[in-house]
């Protein structure tokens, strides 16, 4: 048993938490029922300083919904170009056509990728670039026919929505309305797209999109076709970028509106699967708890069963060679709070991931434990950030993500791009329900 000493500050063991901030003591009844944060409760999260007491809660809440798993794929990710018609200044990813280090991939060199990808058992290709502004809606339509080619059993994950946006602009399939989008969708999906990743989100706020991504769309239409593509039966990511311009206020807004959202696509997606909902809504209650094996939303030949936000990713802003390199970038702790807080505002999303090229293996690892159950996967090639004077080579095998897992305390589970267990021999896998 443990005793509380005089000299202590005012703390409470209750249920196996103590706070140095006794305000947080509401927050775990809040939790505890099952009960939503709301704008101030996320503004306490942000500002207290007993982030351990924050890191409990998150720590709580995730394993409520997960117990002691934690996931991870075998994927390769694909930055097809970094040639962009927009120069967000957050970005140091994006060249000009003929600026020094500009590239593209040809059709060959993405039949190679998933050539190797599929030798090496990689379950799914995550493919995002810049918006190129000569390459034709063909390109794009015949690289995931490639893929599909060489590599059906592969998930490609593909394109955030500003590059949706672009491709309904280039396809003429319509400017800027939803009409546009959603065939662009339709016709990608056909050609082989599984579900779409979260980036490009940002943070939504007019204020700092003016001030650090100018150019780029608003939330408005990011949501629009995350919207849309969960109408399509497609799963997508949402992510946040933080650390740059914007303040404790605005990141909040941002987890509001997408909780918003995901109550929506979730009642959605539960009319669909004749899934009784309680007091109209749906309401993750325990491990895997949507993909229970009779609640299972399950893939068919079009794909037609998803439509929800899975996973959230905060992703801590690189100043390195962007123009806000005068800015320094949040802090390990910032990372930490800002990860905890995502688990606790989300209380709708049944993933938080905590991105490892990001965060570094072992601040993924110390996620885990507080409000983390993800920690992307083996990656191979990325070109986006680069921790510590990476090159675009950046791979975990299995077998590290799997020590790191372990490190943590948790149970490594892999899972498909859709969160179904894999199970596998070497480079051959299969998912079961
Ligand atoms: O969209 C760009 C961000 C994102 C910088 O869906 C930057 O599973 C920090 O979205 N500093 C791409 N961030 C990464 C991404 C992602 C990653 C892992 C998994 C998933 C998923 C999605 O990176 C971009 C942008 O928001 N980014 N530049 C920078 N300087």
């Amino acid at each position: 048993m443990t005793t509380i000493t005089d000299n202590q500050p005012e703390t409470r063991f209750d249920r196996g938490l103590r706070f140095k901030d006794a305000r947080l003591e509401r927050l775990l009844e809040l939790v505890d029922g099952g009960r939503r944060l709301d704008l101030e409760d996320g503004s306490l999260l942000m500002e207290t300083d007993d982030i351990h007491g924050v890191c409990s809660l998150a720590d709580r809440v995730r394993r409520r919904i997960h117990g002691d798993i934690a996931w991870y794929n075998v994927n390769r990710h694909l930055n097809y170009s970094n040639v962009c018609a927009l120069s967000c200044s957050f970005c140091a990813f994006h060249r000009k056509k003929d600026e020094e280090g500009a590239y593209e991939h040809s059709l060959d060199e993405i039949r190679r990728e998933a050539v190797e990808a599929s030798a090496a058992g990689a379950t799914e290709m995550h493919i995002v670039g810049g918006l190129h502004p000569w390459l034709k809606f063909d390109y794009y339509i015949d690289m995931l026919n490639t893929i599909r080619d060489q590599a059906p059993e592969i998930h490609v994950k593909a394109f955030t929505a500003v590059e949706i946006v672009h491709l309904a602009r280039i396809s003429g399939r319509g400017r800027d309305g939803v009409d546009g989008i959603r065939q662009v969708l339709v016709e990608l999906r056909k050609a082989g797209l599984g579900s779409l990743p979260g980036g490009g989100a940002e943070v939504f706020d007019d204020r700092v999109h003016d001030e650090a991504f100018k150019g780029k769309i608003r939330s408005d239409q990011w949501l629009d076709v995350h919207r849309i593509a969960h109408e399509l039966g497609l799963n997508t990511n949402a992510t946040m970028l933080y650390g740059h311009v914007e303040r404790p206020r605005e990141r909040l807004g941002h987890l509001e509106l997408l909780r918003t959202e995901q109550d929506r696509a979730l009642l959605s997606w539960a009319e669909a699967q004749s899934i009784p909902v309680d007091d109209g809504k749906v309401v993750l209650t325990g491990v895997n708890d949507l993909y229970q094996k009779d609640r299972l939303p399950r893939v068919g030949a079009d794909g037609l069963d998803g439509g929800y936000y899975q996973a959230i990713i905060p992703l801590p802003f690189f100043p390195d060679k962007s123009k806000l390199e005068y800015l320094h970038g949040p802090t390990g702790l910032e990372n930490l709070r800002m990860l905890a807080v995502t688990r606790l505002m989300l209380d709708n999303f049944p993933h938080v991931k905590a991105f490892w090229i990001m965060q570094s293996i072992e601040m993924a690892e110390f996620m885990l434990q507080n409000g983390a159950d993800d920690i992307d996967g083996t990656v191979v090639w990325y070109d986006i950030t680069k921790l510590n004077d990476a090159g675009t080579h950046q791979e975990h095998s299995a077998h590290d993500l799997h020590r790191a897992i372990r490190e943590a305390g948790f149970e490594p589970v892999e899972r498909d791009t859709l969160y179904r267990r894999v199970y596998r021999e070497g480079s051959s896998w299969s998912v079961r329900d």
